[in-house]
């Protein structure tokens, strides 16, 4: 178990992400909830996490599952009471397993209290917890676009107002101008951390300080002020693990978000490698095939840049992409193969892993009728693109590759009825594969994908390489080998990938040929060729630095 009292304890910790409504049932409601996780958490450590973040449990309305919170401080009784939630904690920290709540900060529900006054009176005390700007009915304050479609902008009459809302109508803005709004975000917050808590990961944390006059969305002048008083007020009284997601976050901004003397967050996600595959200046939905030498430049760019200047999350997955193995992998042929081949290339870098729910198991993107799909992305932009033009065909393309609900399919615990998800009628339809893709079978079996990650959890604890080490890409121009270097004292640590559906040629450098296999995902038969998405870590002790210790011995 990591000691989580000792500064920057998080760098050695691998986080899993768990989507409530989709992970375990417990009441045969259809939907996951608390006592489900509960029961959970022996798989959970058998698979070697250090942390769970949970995507939001609080009271909420549910029309972005959760991500438009009308009570910080109560869980939604979908998901349980705080009894449940106090239990998670408590049974987790036994197993070593901290909680990681999802913190909403940005907007709140329009069903919270704190709207609700608002929008009574321009007068109300709480009226100014939001961004309001005059107007007409038939005139928007300006063009600003909300993302998930129609306008940023919504009118209420009783105060003669609009209100501002980067989400959805029911999701308006949090105006952190106001101190009385951030003092209550911060007591809610220490509150959390008073029950057990570990960390927190910050929704949208780049979108807080707003300028809708100037048409921004993220990255306001006054973001990094905001987040060093919300650090100083709240993270830094404990010794927690904070994430923000940055979709708007360059290198430099990473520095300061990330910095080593802990004045803002622990690290944040940033979007640069996930936006790679779709086409420049589009949306998510208008697809590219993915760069591949421009993949591999980027994270190379991240590895370095922050190494020593901040700290990276490394994630392939969450809640709002799709599943990795359909998107970047082969989920036929090579489902498992290139699964392992993902997660070798990721977990041999620098920073926090994030495994998100039935990556460890390479789950894969579903394709259902247009009326079984649940996420408003997705339907919003169905509704849109269809009365833009689009065929029917082209829209259904992009919503196989990119809908949200391609990750937030029921878990796929075992060959049961519903997968073992639920003894109800699932919220969304499960994935038909489970039947061959499920925990029980992959836990029982040595060489699954299950089991792969759960070595690399292992190694990543037991060489400090993974943590310590420095990166040098190898091969950069190279068009399907990801290969690099990791360096930590005496300790060298290889990880080579071929990255798709043809084998290529490559050779081991001489000076690695005694080098120690770590993991790999096929046994190495052809020392000249690299087979499809075969992937490997090879680890090699210096020298120079065995011939001294050797001398040192000797004395
Ligand atoms: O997502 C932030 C965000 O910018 C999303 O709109 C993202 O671009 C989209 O999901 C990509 O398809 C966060 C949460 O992760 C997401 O689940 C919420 O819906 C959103 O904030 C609003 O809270």
């Amino acid at each position: 178990m990591l000691d989580k009292t000792r500064p920057g304890w998080w760098k050695h910790a691998t986080v899993y992400q768990i989507y409530p409504k989709s992970f375990q049932d417990s009441t045969g409601s259809g939907t996951g909830d608390l006592r489900g996780i509960i029961s959970r958490l022996d798989y959970l450590q058998q698979l070697g996490i250090d942390l769970i973040w949970l995507s939001p449990v609080f009271a909420s309305p549910q029309v972005d599952n959760g991500y438009d919170i009308s009570d910080y401080r109560a869980i939604d009784p979908m998901y349980g009471t705080l009894a449940d939630m106090q239990e998670l904690i408590a049974e987790g920290k036994k197993r070593g397993i901290g909680i990681m709540l999802d913190l909403v900060l940005n907007h709140s529900s329009d069903q919270h209290r704190w709207f609700l006054e608002a929008k009574t009176s321009r007068e109300n005390p709480y009226h100014d917890y939001y961004v309001w700007r005059d107007g007409t009915p038939d005139q928007y304050p300006n063009e600003m676009k909300a993302a998930f479609g129609g306008p940023a902008w919504t009118w209420v009459p009783e105060v003669g107002q609009y209100y501002f809302h980067q989400f959805a109508p029911q999701q308006p803005d949090l105006n952190w101008e106001n101190p009385a709004l951030r003092r209550e975000l911060y007591d809610m917050i220490l509150w959390w951390m008073e029950q057990g808590v570990e960390g927190f990961r910050l929704d949208v944390i780049d979108q807080i300080a707003k300028e809708p006059d100037l048409g921004i969305t993220g990255n306001g002048p006054k973001l990094h002020e905001f987040l060093r008083e919300l650090s100083a007020e709240t993270f830094q009284k404990g010794c927690l693990v904070t994430v923000g997601e940055a979709w708007g976050a360059n290198l430099e901004r990473a520095k300061l978000y990330s910095a080593p003397d802990g004045s803002e967050l622990s690290m944040v996600f940033q979007f640069e490698h996930i936006l790679l595959d779709q086409q420049p200046g589009k949306e998510k939905w208008d697809l590219a095939p993915l760069p591949f030498v421009s993949m591999k430049q980027c994270f190379a760019r991240w590895q370095t840049g922050l190494h020593g200047q901040g700290w990276n999350s490394l994630f392939l997955n969450n809640h709002d992409l799709p599943r990795i193995v359909s998107r970047w992998g082969n989920d036929q042929e090579y489902r498992e193969k290139s699964a392992k081949m993902l997660a070798t290339m990721l977990h041999g870098m620098q920073g926090t892993p994030y495994i998100y729910q039935g990556e460890e198991l390479g789950m894969t993107n579903i394709r259902l009728p247009i009326d079984q799909y649940r996420d408003l992305e997705t339907l919003n932009l169905y509704e849109e693109r269809i009365a833009a033009g689009y065929s029917q065909e082209e829209v259904m393309t992009s919503i196989y590759a990119r809908s949200r609900d391609n990750a937030r399919t029921p878990m796929q615990w075992e060959d049961a009825p519903s997968a073992g998800f639920t003894s109800g009628t699932p919220w969304l339809s499960l994935n038909p594969n489970y039947h061959q893709i499920n925990a029980a079978a992959q836990v029982e079996d040595e060489t699954s994908v299950f089991h792969y990650y759960r070595r690399l959890n292992a190694l990543r604890k037991q060489y400090p390489v993974f943590v310590e080490g420095d990166f040098t890409l190898l091969e950069p121009d190279h068009p399907s080998i990801f290969c690099y270097l990791r360096r930590w004292q005496d300790q060298e640590l290889m990880v080579v990938c071929n990255f798709g559906d043809q084998a290529t040629d490559w050779e081991l450098p001489a000076s690695w040929k005694n080098a120690e296999i770590l993991i790999e995902n096929e046994p190495w038969s052809d020392r000249c060729q690299l087979h499809p998405w075969e992937a490997r870590m090879l680890l090699r002790i210096r020298q120079e630095s065995k011939q001294s210790e050797t001398a040192d011995e000797n004395k």
